[in-house]
């Protein structure tokens, strides 16, 4: 019985100690989120997609085009230019204003997007 006993005590504190790290990192992993937010366009088969995404303010929007042909993600205001992303390029741009945001591809014209920031 005294042995028995003693196993279970012995037992308790390094599973305590486990459940309190367990608590502990599950804190850290919430501190550690990211305070910037990202949000990423595809670029496929001549289309942004989203065509039209919603972000938060302060968030880093990336493009990356994986299409087999060049594109640019150009706002129309002026606000963005990226360079022609060849096949797996990125461009990112990190929104600081409330607004909305609609942007083409200058190499063709036809294919537009939006970003709404709110
Ligand atoms: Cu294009």
């Amino acid at each position: 019985m005294t042995k028995n006993k003693l196993w279970i005590s012995g037992l308790a504190v390094p599973v305590l100690i486990a459940i309190m790290l367990l608590a502990l990192s599950s804190r850290v992993t919430a501190n550690a989120e990211p305070s910037a937010p990202a949000a990423a366009v595809k670029i496929d088969n001549f289309v942004f997609g989203p065509q039209t995404i919603t972000v938060p303010v302060g968030t880093t929007v990336t493009w990356t085009n994986v299409d087999d042909i060049p594109h640019t993600a150009v706002s129309t205001d002026g606000v963005f230019k990226s360079k022609v992303m060849d096949t797996d390029e990125k461009f990112s741009f990190t929104f600081t204003k409330t607004g909305t945001y609609s942007y083409y591809c200058s190499v063709h014209p036809k294919m537009t997007g939006k970003v709404v920031v709110q």
